[in-house]
Protein backbone atom coordinates (compact mmCIF):
# COMPACT_ATOMS: atom_id res chain seq x y z
CA UNK A 1 0.00 0.00 0.00
CA UNK A 2 1.65 3.40 -1.48
CA UNK A 3 1.06 6.27 0.14
CA UNK A 4 3.21 9.52 0.42
CA UNK A 5 2.96 10.23 3.98
CA UNK A 6 3.00 7.53 6.78
CA UNK A 7 -0.58 7.92 8.15
CA UNK A 8 -2.13 6.28 11.09
CA UNK A 9 -3.84 2.76 10.49
CA UNK A 10 -6.42 0.94 12.37
CA UNK A 11 -7.22 -2.76 10.84
CA UNK A 12 -10.29 -4.62 12.17
CA UNK A 13 -10.12 -8.17 11.38
CA UNK A 14 -12.91 -11.16 11.53
CA UNK A 15 -13.09 -14.72 10.89
CA UNK A 16 -12.83 -14.13 7.21
CA UNK A 17 -9.14 -13.62 7.82
CA UNK A 18 -8.62 -16.68 9.22
CA UNK A 19 -10.66 -19.19 7.31
CA UNK A 20 -8.17 -19.92 4.57
CA UNK A 21 -6.31 -21.26 7.28
CA UNK A 22 -9.23 -23.63 7.81
CA UNK A 23 -11.04 -22.17 10.60
CA UNK A 24 -14.43 -22.03 10.07
CA UNK A 25 -16.36 -18.70 10.48
CA UNK A 26 -19.35 -18.06 12.47
CA UNK A 27 -22.14 -16.89 10.13
CA UNK A 28 -21.59 -19.02 7.28
CA UNK A 29 -23.10 -22.31 5.91
CA UNK A 30 -20.56 -24.49 7.71
CA UNK A 31 -21.01 -21.78 10.87
CA UNK A 32 -22.51 -24.18 13.31
CA UNK A 33 -21.24 -26.48 15.72
CA UNK A 34 -23.32 -29.60 16.46
CA UNK A 35 -26.55 -27.82 15.50
CA UNK A 36 -25.59 -24.76 18.21
CA UNK A 37 -25.61 -20.82 16.57
CA UNK A 38 -22.97 -19.64 18.37
CA UNK A 39 -25.28 -17.07 19.72
CA UNK A 40 -26.21 -20.05 22.10
CA UNK A 41 -23.19 -21.24 23.31
CA UNK A 42 -21.25 -17.80 23.81
CA UNK A 43 -23.14 -16.28 26.55
CA UNK A 44 -22.64 -16.12 30.77
CA UNK A 45 -26.18 -17.70 30.75
CA UNK A 46 -25.34 -20.80 28.92
CA UNK A 47 -21.64 -21.20 30.65
CA UNK A 48 -23.80 -21.45 33.65
CA UNK A 49 -27.15 -23.51 32.51
CA UNK A 50 -25.26 -26.12 30.56
CA UNK A 51 -20.71 -25.48 30.97
CA UNK A 52 -19.98 -28.74 29.47
CA UNK A 53 -21.63 -27.62 26.42
CA UNK A 54 -19.76 -24.20 26.33
CA UNK A 55 -16.25 -25.85 27.75
CA UNK A 56 -16.71 -28.75 25.19
CA UNK A 57 -17.19 -26.04 22.10
CA UNK A 58 -14.10 -24.17 23.88
CA UNK A 59 -11.62 -27.31 23.94
CA UNK A 60 -12.92 -28.27 20.30
CA UNK A 61 -11.52 -24.93 18.76
CA UNK A 62 -8.70 -25.29 20.50
CA UNK A 63 -7.09 -28.38 19.89
CA UNK A 64 -8.34 -27.48 16.16
CA UNK A 65 -6.07 -24.17 16.28
CA UNK A 66 -3.11 -26.57 17.43
CA UNK A 67 -3.52 -28.37 13.07
CA UNK A 68 -3.67 -24.78 11.56
CA UNK A 69 -1.26 -22.04 10.97
CA UNK A 70 -1.56 -18.43 9.53
CA UNK A 71 -2.13 -17.84 5.78
CA UNK A 72 -0.90 -15.67 3.45
CA UNK A 73 -3.45 -12.53 5.11
CA UNK A 74 -1.87 -13.33 8.25
CA UNK A 75 1.57 -12.94 7.10
CA UNK A 76 1.15 -9.78 4.52
CA UNK A 77 -0.65 -7.77 7.40
CA UNK A 78 2.57 -8.91 10.03
CA UNK A 79 4.68 -7.58 7.46
CA UNK A 80 2.69 -4.22 6.80
CA UNK A 81 2.76 -3.99 10.79
CA UNK A 82 6.80 -4.42 11.05
CA UNK A 83 7.49 -1.75 8.27
CA UNK A 84 4.69 0.53 8.36
CA UNK A 85 6.33 3.71 10.07
CA UNK A 86 3.17 5.29 11.25
CA UNK A 87 0.73 4.67 14.29
CA UNK A 88 -0.84 0.96 13.45
CA UNK A 89 -3.26 -1.36 15.35
CA UNK A 90 -4.89 -4.55 14.11
CA UNK A 91 -7.50 -4.98 16.15
CA UNK A 92 -8.95 -9.12 15.80
CA UNK A 93 -12.25 -10.33 16.68
CA UNK A 94 -10.85 -13.25 16.33
CA UNK A 95 -9.45 -15.58 19.16
CA UNK A 96 -7.20 -18.11 17.69
CA UNK A 97 -3.71 -16.79 17.74
CA UNK A 98 -3.03 -17.14 13.64
CA UNK A 99 -1.77 -13.06 13.92
CA UNK A 100 0.98 -13.31 16.17
CA UNK A 101 1.93 -16.64 15.07
CA UNK A 102 2.76 -14.96 11.32
CA UNK A 103 5.01 -11.97 13.64
CA UNK A 104 2.09 -9.31 14.33
CA UNK A 105 2.87 -7.22 17.07
CA UNK A 106 0.96 -4.06 16.98
CA UNK A 107 -2.47 -6.36 17.64
CA UNK A 108 -4.96 -6.51 20.14
CA UNK A 109 -7.62 -9.05 20.93
CA UNK A 110 -10.95 -7.53 21.24
CA UNK A 111 -12.99 -10.80 22.06
CA UNK A 112 -10.56 -12.16 24.32
CA UNK A 113 -8.36 -15.61 23.35
CA UNK A 114 -8.80 -19.04 23.06
CA UNK A 115 -5.03 -19.54 24.47
CA UNK A 116 -5.60 -17.99 28.05
CA UNK A 117 -8.21 -18.77 31.15
CA UNK A 118 -9.80 -16.10 33.04
CA UNK A 119 -10.94 -16.63 36.43
CA UNK A 120 -14.28 -15.17 37.34
CA UNK A 121 -13.50 -14.68 40.76
CA UNK A 122 -10.20 -12.89 40.69
CA UNK A 123 -10.47 -11.58 36.99
CA UNK A 124 -6.53 -13.74 36.39
CA UNK A 125 -5.67 -14.31 32.67
CA UNK A 126 -3.48 -17.54 32.76
CA UNK A 127 -1.79 -18.88 29.43
CA UNK A 128 -3.97 -21.68 28.76
CA UNK A 129 -3.47 -24.03 25.84
CA UNK A 130 -5.13 -28.19 26.47
CA UNK A 131 -8.35 -28.62 27.14
CA UNK A 132 -10.60 -27.24 30.22
CA UNK A 133 -12.65 -30.01 31.08
CA UNK A 134 -15.46 -28.65 33.24
CA UNK A 135 -13.19 -25.54 34.70
CA UNK A 136 -10.28 -25.70 36.46
CA UNK A 137 -9.28 -24.31 40.02
CA UNK A 138 -7.46 -20.69 39.57
CA UNK A 139 -3.85 -21.29 40.51
CA UNK A 140 -3.92 -17.60 41.23
CA UNK A 141 -6.52 -17.42 43.92
CA UNK A 142 -7.25 -21.21 44.27
CA UNK A 143 -11.13 -19.97 44.94
CA UNK A 144 -12.96 -19.87 41.68
CA UNK A 145 -13.37 -21.63 38.07
CA UNK A 146 -11.43 -20.91 35.60
CA UNK A 147 -13.38 -20.31 31.98
CA UNK A 148 -12.38 -20.04 28.97
CA UNK A 149 -11.09 -16.02 28.27
CA UNK A 150 -13.81 -15.29 25.79
CA UNK A 151 -15.86 -11.96 25.49
CA UNK A 152 -19.73 -13.55 25.39
CA UNK A 153 -22.81 -11.61 24.25
CA UNK A 154 -23.40 -8.93 26.93
CA UNK A 155 -20.25 -8.86 28.11
CA UNK A 156 -17.40 -5.73 27.24
CA UNK A 157 -15.07 -6.38 24.96
CA UNK A 158 -11.12 -6.20 25.82
CA UNK A 159 -9.59 -2.50 25.73
CA UNK A 160 -12.88 -0.68 24.01
CA UNK A 161 -10.58 3.23 25.41
CA UNK A 162 -7.14 1.94 23.43
CA UNK A 163 -9.43 1.06 20.07
CA UNK A 164 -11.57 4.36 20.57
CA UNK A 165 -8.33 6.61 21.09
CA UNK A 166 -6.69 4.62 17.89
CA UNK A 167 -9.89 5.01 15.99
CA UNK A 168 -10.15 8.47 16.58
CA UNK A 169 -6.84 9.41 15.57
CA UNK A 170 -7.08 7.21 12.10
CA UNK A 171 -6.15 7.90 8.75
CA UNK A 172 -7.56 5.10 7.01
CA UNK A 173 -9.52 2.13 8.66
CA UNK A 174 -9.52 -1.14 6.93
CA UNK A 175 -11.94 -4.14 7.98
CA UNK A 176 -10.87 -7.67 6.37
CA UNK A 177 -12.76 -10.73 7.07
CA UNK A 178 -15.62 -9.64 9.06
CA UNK A 179 -19.98 -9.82 8.68
CA UNK A 180 -20.59 -6.57 10.07
CA UNK A 181 -23.18 -7.90 12.65
CA UNK A 182 -21.67 -8.05 16.12
CA UNK A 183 -21.16 -4.67 17.83
CA UNK A 184 -19.25 -2.39 18.95
CA UNK A 185 -16.63 -3.97 16.42
CA UNK A 186 -19.45 -3.07 13.62
CA UNK A 187 -19.56 0.72 14.38
CA UNK A 188 -16.04 0.96 14.24
CA UNK A 189 -16.50 2.29 10.62
CA UNK A 190 -18.55 5.02 11.93
CA UNK A 191 -16.39 6.05 14.77
CA UNK A 192 -13.22 6.15 12.09
CA UNK A 193 -15.22 8.05 9.36
CA UNK A 194 -17.06 10.33 11.81
CA UNK A 195 -13.04 11.44 13.25
CA UNK A 196 -12.49 11.83 8.81
CA UNK A 197 -10.91 8.34 8.40
CA UNK A 198 -11.01 7.07 4.72
CA UNK A 199 -12.35 3.32 5.01
CA UNK A 200 -11.51 0.06 3.10
CA UNK A 201 -13.70 -2.85 3.41
CA UNK A 202 -11.59 -6.13 1.83
CA UNK A 203 -14.15 -8.87 2.43
CA UNK A 204 -15.74 -12.20 0.29
CA UNK A 205 -18.99 -10.63 0.51
CA UNK A 206 -20.26 -7.18 1.28
CA UNK A 207 -20.29 -6.39 5.15
CA UNK A 208 -23.84 -5.43 6.47
CA UNK A 209 -22.72 -1.87 6.63
CA UNK A 210 -20.72 -1.80 3.60
CA UNK A 211 -22.28 1.14 2.43
CA UNK A 212 -20.47 2.92 4.92
CA UNK A 213 -17.10 2.17 3.27
CA UNK A 214 -15.04 4.78 0.83
CA UNK A 215 -14.25 2.05 -0.83
CA UNK A 216 -14.68 -2.36 -0.86
CA UNK A 217 -12.68 -5.30 -2.65
CA UNK A 218 -14.46 -8.76 -2.81
CA UNK A 219 -12.17 -11.41 -2.85
CA UNK A 220 -10.41 -13.95 -0.56
CA UNK A 221 -8.66 -12.21 1.98
CA UNK A 222 -5.22 -14.67 1.07
CA UNK A 223 -5.33 -12.72 -2.04
CA UNK A 224 -6.88 -9.17 -1.29
CA UNK A 225 -4.53 -8.98 1.86
CA UNK A 226 -1.18 -9.53 -0.07
CA UNK A 227 -2.76 -7.29 -2.95
CA UNK A 228 -3.63 -4.23 -1.21
CA UNK A 229 -0.46 -4.50 1.20
CA UNK A 230 1.99 -4.82 -1.68
C1 LIG B 1 -14.03 -14.16 4.07
C2 LIG B 1 -13.50 -15.36 3.70
C3 LIG B 1 -12.29 -15.31 3.06
C4 LIG B 1 -15.33 -15.79 4.63
N1 LIG B 1 -11.70 -14.14 2.85
N2 LIG B 1 -13.44 -13.00 3.84
C5 LIG B 1 -26.06 -2.70 19.09
C6 LIG B 1 -27.13 -3.19 18.34
C7 LIG B 1 -27.59 -4.49 18.51
C8 LIG B 1 -26.98 -5.35 19.42
C9 LIG B 1 -25.92 -4.88 20.15
C10 LIG B 1 -25.48 -3.57 19.98
N3 LIG B 1 -24.43 -3.38 20.82
C11 LIG B 1 -24.19 -4.52 21.48
C12 LIG B 1 -25.08 -5.45 21.10
C13 LIG B 1 -25.15 -6.85 21.64
C14 LIG B 1 -24.16 -7.80 21.03
C15 LIG B 1 -24.37 -7.85 19.52
O1 LIG B 1 -23.67 -7.26 18.75
N4 LIG B 1 -25.33 -8.63 19.09
C16 LIG B 1 -25.58 -8.80 17.66
C17 LIG B 1 -25.69 -10.28 17.34
C18 LIG B 1 -26.72 -7.95 17.20
N5 LIG B 1 -22.77 -7.45 21.35
C19 LIG B 1 -22.21 -7.80 22.50
O2 LIG B 1 -22.83 -8.38 23.36
C20 LIG B 1 -20.76 -7.41 22.74
N6 LIG B 1 -20.62 -6.75 23.97
C21 LIG B 1 -21.13 -5.54 24.19
O3 LIG B 1 -21.73 -4.93 23.33
O4 LIG B 1 -20.87 -5.02 25.46
C22 LIG B 1 -21.46 -3.78 25.81
C23 LIG B 1 -20.84 -2.57 25.21
C24 LIG B 1 -21.54 -1.42 25.17
C25 LIG B 1 -21.00 -0.26 24.64
C26 LIG B 1 -19.71 -0.25 24.13
C27 LIG B 1 -18.99 -1.40 24.18
C28 LIG B 1 -19.56 -2.56 24.70
C29 LIG B 1 -19.87 -8.63 22.85
C30 LIG B 1 -19.77 -9.39 21.56
C31 LIG B 1 -18.97 -10.68 21.76
C32 LIG B 1 -18.84 -11.47 20.47
N7 LIG B 1 -18.29 -12.74 20.74
C33 LIG B 1 -18.07 -13.66 19.62
C34 LIG B 1 -17.64 -15.05 20.12
C35 LIG B 1 -16.34 -15.03 20.84
C36 LIG B 1 -15.27 -15.69 20.16
C37 LIG B 1 -15.45 -17.12 19.75
O5 LIG B 1 -16.19 -17.91 20.34
O6 LIG B 1 -14.77 -17.45 18.79
O7 LIG B 1 -17.07 -13.18 18.73
S1 LIG B 1 -19.49 -13.87 18.59
C38 LIG B 1 -18.61 -14.09 17.12
O8 LIG B 1 -18.98 -13.02 16.19
C39 LIG B 1 -17.13 -13.89 17.47
C40 LIG B 1 -16.67 -12.99 16.36
O9 LIG B 1 -15.52 -12.29 16.77
C41 LIG B 1 -17.88 -12.12 16.09
C42 LIG B 1 -17.86 -11.49 14.73
O10 LIG B 1 -17.96 -12.44 13.72
P1 LIG B 1 -17.13 -12.25 12.38
O11 LIG B 1 -15.69 -12.31 12.65
O12 LIG B 1 -17.64 -11.07 11.65
O13 LIG B 1 -17.51 -13.62 11.60
P2 LIG B 1 -18.78 -13.94 10.68
O14 LIG B 1 -18.85 -15.42 10.55
O15 LIG B 1 -19.98 -13.25 11.11
O16 LIG B 1 -18.37 -13.32 9.25
C43 LIG B 1 -17.31 -13.84 8.48
C44 LIG B 1 -17.02 -12.89 7.34
O17 LIG B 1 -15.88 -13.37 6.65
C45 LIG B 1 -18.16 -12.81 6.31
O18 LIG B 1 -18.38 -11.44 5.98
C46 LIG B 1 -17.61 -13.58 5.10
O19 LIG B 1 -18.06 -13.01 3.87
C47 LIG B 1 -16.13 -13.38 5.28
N8 LIG B 1 -15.30 -14.41 4.72
N9 LIG B 1 -14.42 -16.36 4.11
C48 LIG B 1 -12.35 -12.99 3.26
N10 LIG B 1 -11.69 -16.45 2.64
ZN1 LIG C 1 -8.70 -16.56 40.57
Amino acid sequence: MRQSAPGNLVILTGAGVSAESGLATFRGPDGLWEGHRVEEVCTPQALARNPALVHAFYDARRAKLAEVGPNAAHRALARLDAEWPGELLIVTQNVDDLHERAGAKRLLHMHGELTSALCAGCGARIPWNGPMGHGPKCPACGAAKLRPDIVFFGEMPYEMDRIDAALSRADLFVSIGTSGAVYPAAGFVQIARHHGARALELNLEPSVGSSMFSESRMGPAGELVPAWVE
